[in-house]
């Protein structure tokens, strides 16, 4: 896509906690600098005076990059147009709620979001996946919007990305700008693996005091919030998801990212699976798969454990 001075941008799942960090970040011009913003929030049905206030919200920020705004419950109405949608709707984990039944219930609604896509959207609509199960999500929307290309669906493992730089920076006693390369390979969840096998503090390879330790702070992070906090990453969510987009527009050429992206088959990984890799963002939202790196055989273990479970996440999701 060519840079362009205004942008319709559709939020999902508008009416939620991280919608609210998110959207004050995408409309003072933190994501795509001074371009304008025509909006798009998107809820359930039962969320419509939520996003009333929402709305309300915005317009008493006066905001200069706003365009117009679009509120409702149906995804034909609100994708059309849009250059870009960042999925952070979906079906929360209840108490006592089985893995498979809400990889099903997010399956339904990425299934209807993708038929959606397919009638209305853009042929070069450019889509961010964040709502759990986030890379199957992402890969049930691509199988069903299928004229949109398939490097144009990414998930977000950014924040488990800033976490492992946080964490590096932290055990090394070094500034987080002194550090490159650091990779977060599969998939957002327990199974990751964030790896330091590549990257570098002050341009040399660095060994950590417990690797295993850092590898399991990184997978379980998540829980360590919610545990502290009572409540779910919020505002460190809405922060990954501007440095995801960030990035992928304006390109960066000091450092490998993390995005989950379709899988080509690079590094043995099935192809079509929704897999977080290093990736070379390349400005106008085009980026490439760094498909060369050697691996480990203790990397190269840990990548197929990821792989594992997102082959199976698939198998579910696609029972529905
Ligand atoms: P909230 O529960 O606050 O918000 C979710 C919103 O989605 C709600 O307003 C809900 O009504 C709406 N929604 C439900 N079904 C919908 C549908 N079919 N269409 C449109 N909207 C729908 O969750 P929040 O804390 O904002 O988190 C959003 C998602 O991000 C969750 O799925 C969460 O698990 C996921 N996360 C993913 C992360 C990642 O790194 N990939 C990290 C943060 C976060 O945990």
């Amino acid at each position: 896509m060519e840079v362009q001075q205004t942008l319709t941008v559709c939020v999902t799942g508008a009416a939620g906690q991280i919608a609210y960090s998110f959207i004050p970040l995408l409309l003072s011009g933190q994501v795509f600098g001074q371009v304008k913003i025509n909006l798009r929030l998107l809820d359930i049905p039962k969320m419509e005076t939520a996003l009333k206030g929402v709305v309300m919200e915005i317009e008493d920020c006066a905001y200069p990059l706003i365009g117009d705004i679009q509120t409702g419950s149906n995804p034909k109405e609100l994708f059309k147009n849009c250059d870009l949608i960042v999925f952070l709707g979906g079906f929360p984990r209840l108490p006592g709620m089985e893995r498979k039944d809400l990889l099903q219930k997010n399956a339904n609604i990425f299934k209807e979001q993708g038929e959606a896509l397919q009638e209305v959207g853009k042929d070069d609509v450019k889509c961010v996946v964040v709502a759990n199960p986030a890379n199957t999500n992402c890969l049930i929307l691509s199988r069903y919007a299928t004229k949109i290309p398939r490097q144009n669906f990414t998930c977000l493992t950014r924040l488990d990305q800033n976490r492992a730089y946080a964490q590096v920076a932290l055990a090394l006693n070094k500034p987080l700008n002194s550090l490159k390369n650091i990779i977060i390979w599969g998939n957002h969840s327990t199974t990751q693996y964030p790896s330091i096998e590549h990257a570098t503090a002050d341009g040399q390879s660095f060994v950590l005091p417990d690797q295993g330790q850092f590898i399991e702070r990184i997978q379980k992070r998540g829980a360590e919030v919610l545990n502290a906090r009572g409540n779910s990453s919020v505002f460190s969510a809405a922060n990954a998801v501007k440095d995801h987009i960030k990035d992928w527009f304006n390109g960066r050429e000091d450092t490998l990212l993390s995005l989950g992206v379709l899988s080509n088959g690079e590094y043995g990984v099935q192809s079509g699976l929704c897999f977080s890799y290093p990736i070379r963002c390349l400005g106008a939202f085009k980026y490439e798969i760094v498909g060369n790196l050697e691996l480990s055989d203790f990397s190269k273990q840990k990548l197929k454990v990821t792989e594992e479970e997102l082959i199976q996440e698939q198998g579910l999701a696609e029972s529905i």
